[in-house]
């Protein structure tokens, strides 16, 4: 077997499992203008089934009807079944969406599905730099690039666009979000052309590339003195560049910008504000139906940590809310999910509850920067799932503002050139989990954990629950042997993986925990740096009491003695203490259950991610020690429970 097809039979988790029961004797029926869309299905049952024969006892008709644009219907019927679409990309959608149901185990008169997604724009984000190394990246280097070129097996491209497809993803950006001169050529002769060719290949898949841009580009590619985004010249910079790039490839979706972030040009260096930098570029690109995707993780990442009165989760807002209603149409603000940095628990930006009469995107972290790098299990689809959940305003979750303001949801991917794409094979329920909530963010991480299991390994009912537990509880075990209760960083800087706890505390990132002899964490209440004043007033209520502040947002919202009483009356010096050595005993836990599925699922498999488990339990004891140690030393309180603290 080739390499590619290796690729996808053995790993791809989508079309694993064998039914026997479904009808191999079928017809596919496509209208004539459906070749594509034919073979996919027909493609993907060869794969279900191992064969399919033609003949006329059983039919599937395959037909583009009037439903919305990416709407689909999956219908039995007497001797066949019907996947209808609103368009071709719809069809292809449900056709995926079938053959993704079938191979749950699934029968096909028991198949009846109506959807559409809730919003336009389903995005992957790459960190891809163009020498091939992936920033933040856990499953090996790019497929796209290597030594500053575009780099790539078409096949491979093939099976990632249609792995992508299958979760009804409609975009990607293949490039980091931190441009540096080379990837900034990308809207240019000679890398422009081989982009083209690269969105040749996503696009019978319905999707649309993006590119991250430089927001120095008038400079970097266009030669120019400034890039100010109200000069007469950046402006023309970017329009005749983007009619190059739209005349090569006329279905472009449009830019992404990272900008006055982390050491990158944007507006405010020429005294500009941020609507005044994404409404120069949107205008470029408004003529051709493209968008720009401006992200708002906007702070000061030169804090001096002597400075109390800045503080970090409240910069997004300072620089995005008060613009509100003044970004250009075609302008999405690209919000991350909280206000600090992808943690394991936050609140939700403030951001979304309000801008009113501005579109925006969430952007979501698969790959695991600060949630374990692809070794520590960690379920992402667990903790979405609170996040859409969130409350933005009185009443109003999260998710109901998908499809109003709301129009788009991305994420930066955990993929790489890792044979099975993601390193920890149990890290693709991830992404799988994260496109079928982008597009319906009602979905359960119980059910799509459950769904991505049944797809992905063909194991006993003992393989499929150990699996699913592991999955749904690896949140909260990874949460309590690292910094819990909405504290966050305590990593290692710079790899963000494993404990550091005074790691950023001395640093200029603006993540500070603040701990002393008494009492740890930063006051974001109204009397202290009043960050929840950014949010409602019933929010802001809610958080600012220490008795109604969700208990696991605790340590972000307060400063709090290690004498305070938890709600079942531990102090919060004891809840420390007991989370960690918890946590530490449920990562064995998980190892333990891992090794009952030996002879379960692939050798390989069950290897690797019991090498990967083993890591976890002595990351999860470097965190137990040197988090209770640390809180040993500032108190001199012992554990009630007598466990051992090393002095
Ligand atoms: O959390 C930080 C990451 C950076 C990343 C940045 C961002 C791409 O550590 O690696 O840069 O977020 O989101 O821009």
């Amino acid at each position: 077997m080739d390499h590619a097809r290796r690729i996808f039979s053995e790993y791809n988790a989508w079309l694993q499992s064998k039914s026997s029961l479904e009808p191999k004797a079928l017809r596919i029926k496509a209208g004539f203008d459906l070749d594509f869309i034919h073979q996919e299905c027909r493609l993907g049952l060869i794969r279900l089934w191992g064969e399919i024969q033609e003949s006329d006892e059983y039919t599937l008709h395959l037909k583009m009807n009037d439903l919305e644009h990416e709407e689909f219907s999956l219908t039995p019927l007497e001797n066949g079944f019907e996947i209808a679409g609103g368009s071709k990309n719809a069809l292809l959608y449900g056709v995926y969406r079938f053959l993704n149901r079938l191979a749950t185990g699934e029968s096909m008169e028991k198949i009846h599905e109506h959807s559409a997604p809730k919003v336009d724009y389903r995005i992957i984000n790459h960190w891809d730099n163009m020498d091939g190394h992936i920033e933040r990246g856990y499953a090996g280097n790019s497929f796209f690039f290597l030594n500053n070129k575009f780099d790539y097996d078409q096949e491979r491209i093939k099976n990632y666009a249609r792995l992508m497809a299958s979760i009804g993803i409609n975009g990607i950006c293949i490039n980091n979000v931190n441009v540096n001169k080379v990837s900034a050529g990308l809207i240019a002769e000679p890398l422009l052309t081989d982009m083209a060719e690269l969105a040749a290949l996503f696009r019978p898949f319905g999707i649309r590339l993006l590119v991250s841009v430089h927001f120095d580009a008038p400079m970097i590619v266009g030669g120019l003195t400034t890039s100010d985004p109200l000069d007469a010249g950046v402006k023309e910079f970017w329009k005749a560049q983007s009619a190059i790039v739209y005349d090569k490839i006329p279905d472009f979706l449009g830019y992404l910008v990272k900008a006055d972030s982390e050491f990158r040009g944007g507006p405010e260096a020429f005294g500009r504000t941020q609507a005044d930098g994404a409404n120069t570029i949107a205008a470029a690109v408004a003529p051709f139906g493209g968008l720009v995707f401006w992200r708002c993780f906007v702070y000061n990442c030169q804090q001096d940590w002597r400075d109390a009165q800045t503080d970090r989760p409240m910069a997004a807002y300072k620089h995005f809310q008060p613009l509100d209603g003044t970004f250009d149409q075609n302008v999405i603000l690209q919000i991350k999910n909280g206000p600090v940095d992808f943690q394991t628990r936050e609140p939700v930006s403030p951001l979304f509850s309000n801008l009113k009469n501005t579109r925006e995107a969430i952007e979501f972290q698969i790959a695991q920067e600060y949630t374990g790098q692809q070794i520590d299990l960690y379920s992402l689809a667990v903790q979405w799932e609170e996040i859409l959940a969130a409350e933005v305003d009185k009443g109003k979750q999260l998710k109901s503002l998908f499809g109003q303001e709301i129009v788009a949801v991305t994420a930066v991917t955990n993929t790489g050139n890792n044979m099975n794409w993601t390193g920890n094979i149990l890290a693709q329920c991830n992404l799988y989990a994260f496109g079928r909530m982008a597009w319906n963010p009602e979905l359960t991480a119980k059910e799509l954990i459950r769904e991505w299991i049944q797809i992905t390994f063909e194991t006993d009912a003992h393989g499929r629950q150990t699996i699913e537990e592991m999955l749904l509880t690896s949140r909260g075990i990874y949460e309590s042997y690292t910094a819990p209760l909405g504290i966050g960083f305590m990593v290692n800087p710079s790899n963000h993986y494993g404990p550091n706890v005074d790691g950023y505390e001395f640093s200029h990132w603006g993540t500070y925990h603040r701990a002393s002899s008494d009492a740890i964490g930063v006051d974001r209440t109204s009397k202290g740096t009043g960050f929840t004043l950014q949010y409602p007033e019933s929010l802001q209520r809610m958080y600012d009491h220490i008795e109604s502040c969700p208990e696991e947002l605790l340590l972000f919202f307060h400063r709090v003695r290690y004498d305070y009483k938890m709600k079942d009356g531990r102090t919060l010096l004891q809840y420390i203490y007991d989370s960690h050595f918890e946590g530490a005993q449920q990562a064995e836990a998980l190892l333990q259950s891992w090794e009952t599925l030996e002879n379960r699922v692939p050798q390989e498999v069950f290897n690797s991610v019991k090498a990967r488990l083993q890591l976890q339990l002595l990351n999860a004891r470097e965190w137990r020690d040197q988090v209770n140690t640390y809180f040993y030393r500032k108190t001199g309180i012992d554990d009630e429970k007598g466990r051992k603290i090393y002095m």
